[in-house]
């Protein structure tokens, strides 16, 4: 495979400004005709050849200015067409089979419907094209197929034409006056029907709302249209960016590799981010299609007014989308909890990749499949690298750079550093050392003790596969020091650490005061604290920010679980310091002033992926067991209180209300606790839950707990829940899910069953990564003993990776650990990974996340 590198960038030696695509829709055959307006770009190396990119297509016929054009070649996958003057008109027939495309990339047949999906490289499995995202084109596409089996036929823009044709077929005509790239060429034919809205944008303009979903679906969608109505108001009011286009369209599709895309006026969403009832969908599933409906019409000006140069520059519209959608989620849900829960994610899934061997900065130097490169790193990374821009500046200056960034690249390719650029120069800040974040790879370790008001800090950044040594890193902190007499602190505030070293003064720092850093995570880094005895449990109880205080907490269990695991160099555990955390969980129980989502967040343990990155080399069966009796322990000590809890929690009437969604929350882990101390005292209370259960929140969370126990309801509330929930798809990738992740001993047994059950479809990436991305995320089952999860996973992409490259990678990830855990598990990991890359025909994707694993 080749390696494609970010420093060999040209621009593209032709441009092609306007494109017509005409398509004879078919599931079996679809006929595509395009027409390019192809001209020289003046800033490029004169050559005599367009390139035009192709995948798994061939030209059935390619006329230039009209006529017939003998003067084509192929190389490789690529048609290269000669052009003597300055541009040219190019036409190009393409047949393709859309019902046999199982990798859902380019046009694709999903439940009698067909969609597309081009980004990254989709394009160029429907017609020849440049297709990279520095080409942008106005477009305009004409669909024409049987009126009956696709009554709906849908694309980018604004609809400018339909009609009848004979034999029962129509067309219809689309045209999009906004220059855009391949990547976010959008097409969808089927049987669908519409919730229909509107919204009246700042300067008072009507942009008419659809979501399209089956029909059976429609009852579904109310919560997905609210979201966007929020989120068009939102980006009006926080980053003064209006809607541009006079329909907004969101089509539903149940086989899709990724969460959403935001082709321009065509989002294109799977199922599970759009479709929610609180019948079958849980608390945290309505927060999914609200965030990820926000992150898709966000790209509107993240992405598509200003889209990337090249792929390399992902984290350009994806990092500062995910900003965007994680600030919108805050101001509709609370700031502290959705603040707690998007640092977990970012500890539990970006710390390890940053870790490991797939390691890589949020703006990669090179890929051998861009696939490989929607990562946790690129995302939620990327992210967190412009929230400190913005900590630093202030929410107004950087505003100001984001409009700077706005106005001056509006209608472009842009590159991160364009961003970089307009931030320093709207908000007014010196971003020189800091670009390292988008050069450096790997999660900067910090260290600090605070001494008679001096507070101490020190960072080093880990090497990381291809960058040995690395530079300090410019690294943001929001301090604050408390007293530890009255408990307050006198204020807070932000101190840059920009060497390897550096020492801060507090002038008014109370004698011995206790030291909040890093409060609300300012910066993506691990930390480690020189601490008094007691400090963590003062913080816990009185820190003032709710991040800092769920993070003291935190940072107590984790030093317990650690020495419980017998990790190297963990202070060992006594009574006291069990009983002390058994007051402080007591205290988060008792506590009025906290609110249930928050109470439930303080209550959640570490997951096992971030325990694991607490050590060189993690025994993940030894922290999950430790995980798990702390839990036992818990839920027994507190017996009585998590009882009440969940008496009380159950007592609350179904609604969206905070402070419904927060007794679900708490109601599900009370149990949990429960469970895991007294098995038979809990089983009957969860099956009771699960039984009176008038939601999805509720009966989920009964029945993850049961799936646990080794009891007799576990099997009834299963069947159960199959049997009213058949035919919906959603629900039955829950029913996958918690079997797939359950603490149960036979889970293994479980995971070989489903896979044969008649509802699993291997061709289906929800069910597919229902079942065993819940299994490789547990612990328990994956990293069993024998060694047999590890063969299951690698078995799966072996059987995956010719149906659906780009999903079956995914699955390489959790195997890839194999440096960081202990004998035998290591040993028996990387044997996987050797099976897989023995195998012939490995797909690219495949290929690449294997090969760097192993490297
Ligand atoms: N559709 C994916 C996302 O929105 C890739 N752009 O993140
Ligand atoms: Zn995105």
């Amino acid at each position: 495979p080749v390696t494609i590198r970010r420093a060999d960038y040209t621009p593209p030696a032709w441009l092609v400004p306007e494109i017509a695509l005409h398509f004879d829709l078919g599931a079996g055959a679809t006929t595509v005709r395009s027409e390019l307006k192809v001209v020289r770009n003046p800033e490029a190396e004169r050559t005599g050849n367009i390139r035009l990119n192709g995948d798994e297509i061939e030209p059935k016929s390619v006329l230039r200015n009209g006529a017939p054009c003998e003067s084509w070649t192929m190389d490789g996958n690529d048609l290269l067409v000669s052009i003597d003057g300055e541009e040219a008109l190019i036409s190009i027939t393409t047949e393709l089979a859309p019902d046999t495309n199982s990798k859902l990339m380019g046009l694709y047949a999903s439940n009698g419907m067909l969609c597309t999906q081009c980004e990254a490289e989709g394009f160029r499995r429907i017609t020849f094209f440049p297709d990279r995202p520095d080409v942008l084109s106005t477009y305009t596409v004409r669909m024409e197929g049987d009126a009956t089996t696709f009554p709906v036929l849908l694309s980018n823009g604004n609809k400018t034409g339909e009609g009848e044709l004979e034999g029962g077929r129509h067309w219809a005509e689309w045209h999009d006056p906004w220059p855009k790239p391949s990547y976010l060429f959008a097409l969808v034919a089927g049987d669908l029907v519409a919730l229909e809205d509107s919204f009246t944008t700042m300067s008072g303009r009507t942009i008419d709302l659809a979501i399209w979903v089956r029909e059976a679906d429609l009852g579904r969608t109310q919560h997905a249209m609210d979201s966007l109505k929020k989120s068009m108001k939102w980006d009006e009011e926080t980053f003064g960016r209006e809607y541009d286009l006079d329909v907004f369209n969101i089509v539903a599709v149940g086989d899709f590799n990724m969460g959403a895309m935001e082709n321009k006026g065509l989002n294109i969403f799977n199922t599970k981010y759009v479709l929610a009832d609180p019948e079958t969908a849980t608390d945290g599933d309505y927060d999914g299609v609200e965030g990820v409906i926000a992150h898709e019409y966000f790209h509107n000006w993240s992405g598509n007014r200003v889209t990337c140069r090249d792929w390399f520059q992902l984290s350009l519209k994806e990092g500062f989308t995910v900003l965007r959608d994680q600030l919108f989620s805050q101001d509709m849900q609370g700031e502290a909890v959705k603040r707690i829960e998007d640092v977990r994610v970012l500890r539990a899934v970006q710390f390890p990749e940053d870790s490991g061997p797939l390691a890589h900065p949020i703006r990669p130097d090179s890929y051998q499949e861009i696939s490989n490169f929607y990562t946790s790193t690129v995302y939620n990374k990327g992210a967190e690298v412009l929230r400190m821009m913005r900590s630093m500046a202030g929410e107004e200056r950087f505003r100001k750079g984001t409009d700077l960034y706005f106005d001056r690249h509006d209608g472009e390719a842009a590159t991160c550093e364009d961003f970089v650029r307009a931030i320093e120069e709207g908000a007014d800040l010196d971003l020189k050392q800091f670009r390292r974040w988008y050069e450096q790879a790997g999660t900067p370790r910090v260290s600090a003790a605070l001494k008679d008001g001096e507070l101490r800090l020190t960072q080093e950044v880990p090497a990381t596969p291809g960058q040995p040594d690395k530079q300090p890193m410019v690294i943001p902190l929001r301090v604050a020091l408390f007293d530890r007499d009255t408990g307050k602190s006198s204020g807070e505030r932000l101190v840059v650490l920009d060497r390897a070293e550096a020492s801060f003064k507090f002038e008014d720092a109370p004698a011995d005061a206790v030291l909040s850093i890093n409060r609300g995570f300012t910066s993506p880094i691990s930390l480690d604290v020189e601490r008094a005895a007691g400090d963590l449990l003062f913080l816990a109880a009185n820190d003032d920010d709710p991040f800092a205080r769920y993070e003291a907490l935190q940072e107590l269990v984790i030093e317990h679980l650690l020495a419980e695991a017998g990790a190297e160099g963990a202070v060992h555990n006594d009574a006291a310091d069990l009983a002390a955390l058994g007051e402080a969980f007591g205290a988060i129980l008792d506590d009025d002033a906290l609110d249930d989502q928050m109470r439930g967040e303080m209550l959640l343990l570490p997951p096992v992926a971030y325990l694991c990155e607490q050590v060189l080399v993690a025994d993940p069966v030894a922290l999950h067991k430790a995980r798990e009796g702390l839990k036992a322990w818990l839920g027994g000590e507190l017996r009585e209180r998590f009882e009440a809890l969940h008496a009380r929690a159950s007592a609350v009437p179904y609604s969206l209300e905070r402070k419904a969604r927060g007794a679900r929350k708490v109601k599900t882990q009370a149990l949990a606790y429960l469970a895991a101390a007294d098995a038979a005292a809990a089983a009957p209370r969860a099956k009771a839950q699960f039984d009176a259960a008038d939601n999805m929140t509720d009966r989920q969370g009964a029945l993850m707990v049961l799936a646990g126990l080794d009891r007799p309801e576990r099997k009834a509330a299963l069947a159960d829940f199959h049997e009213r929930f058949a035919g919906n798809d959603l629900a039955i990738d829950k029913w996958f899910a918690l079997q797939a992740g359950s603490l149960h001993p036979d889970v293994i047994e479980h995971v070989k069953d489903l896979a044969g059950h008649a509802d699993f479809r291997l061709t289906n990436p929800n069910r597919v990564r229902s079942l065993y991305m819940a299994f490789a995320a547990n612990k328990h089952g994956f990293h069993a003993e024998s060694g047999e999860g590890y063969r299951l996973v690698a078995d799966l992409i072996l059987q995956l990776d010719p149906i659906n490259p780009q999903t079956a990678a995914r699955f390489v990830a959790p195997l890839g650990r194999w440096r960081r855990m202990a004998e035998p598990h290591g040993t028996m990991m990387r044997e996987q990974l050797e099976r897989i890359a023995a195998a012939d025909g490995l797909s690219r994707d495949t290929y690449e996340q294997v090969s760097r694993s192993l490297g």
